[in-house]
């Protein structure tokens, strides 16, 4: 969407807080014998308690309130009976909407003491975000932020997620522009306007280029790599980028 009213920018600021706040409320009790579900569930309540509705639950009747991935998951894995342990590289991606205005937000992370390479990957997601961040101004090539993210992973010897991609967000959870690409496109000529909103996730790997779906129909899986996620939703002004999900 284009916000363009005080509310439009307080629906999405509110929301924004909303969906922020449950992400890191589910990061901070994911700890070693924890059970997915009981994370999810704790989710349901504080968007209940908070009169909003899960994105995904109420988009596209997923079997969860938020997505929670986890090792070689890369996204929207299901909330079940599986536990967390030490060294787990979970990713926690949390989408809602209140009064018709939609937010998106997700974030990686290893817990406790996990493989170097887990950490380097959320790291080198959250330097792409930044990178990309610089970028993403009304009048700049959308294009530009996915050379940004791809150019990150680069520097670190890494690669991106080519068939997942960030979007425009809003009035809905996905809407236009469609993609947000992890690396440059020459096709990509779109210009990113004053007012646009969009959800920005890089998704950086260690090996593998491209996802698949498991057969659970939801599940974005690779073969045989790790995959970090860091997404915010932000409006883009002239007078600089406000990322409601902070
Ligand atoms: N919030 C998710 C979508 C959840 S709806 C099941 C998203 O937009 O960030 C992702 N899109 C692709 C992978 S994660
Ligand atoms: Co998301
Ligand atoms: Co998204």
């Amino acid at each position: 969407m284009i916000a363009n009213t005080e509310e439009d920018f307080n629906g999405l600021k509110e929301i924004g807080k909303i969906c922020g706040k449950i992400r890191d409320k589910l990061v901070q009790c994911t700890k070693p014998g924890v059970i997915t579900k009981e994370l999810d569930e704790i989710a349901r309540e504080l968007f209940d308690s908070a009169g909003a509705q899960s994105a995904p639950k109420g988009e596209y009747d997923f079997p969860g309130y938020t997505c929670i991935s986890i090792n070689k998951e890369v996204a929207h894995g299901i909330p079940g009976e599986r536990t967390i342990q030490e060294g787990d590289l979970v990713n926690i991606d949390v989408s809602g909407s209140k009064n018709g205005y939609f937010a998106d937000t997700g974030i990686s992370f290893v817990v406790g003491k996990g493989e170097i390479v887990l950490q380097k990957i959320c790291d080198v997601a959250k330097e792409a975000f930044d990178a990309g961040l610089e970028k993403a101004k009304p009048g700049s090539k959308k294009s530009a932020l996915g050379k940004a993210v791809h150019n990150v992973a680069k520097q670190h010897g890494l690669t991106v997620i080519k068939n997942l991609t960030g979007h425009g967000v809003g009035r809905s959870i996905h809407e236009e522009p469609e993609h947000i690409l992890n690396f440059f496109s020459r096709w990509d000529d779109e210009i990113l306007k004053d007012g646009m909103v969009i959800a920005f996730e890089p998704f950086i790997s260690t090996l593998e280029e491209e996802v698949y779906q498991s057969d659970d129909g939801w599940t974005f899986l690779t073969e045989e790599s790790y995959v970090a996620q860091y997404e915010h939703t932000i409006i883009l002004t002239k007078e600089g980028p406000i990322i409601t999900t902070l």
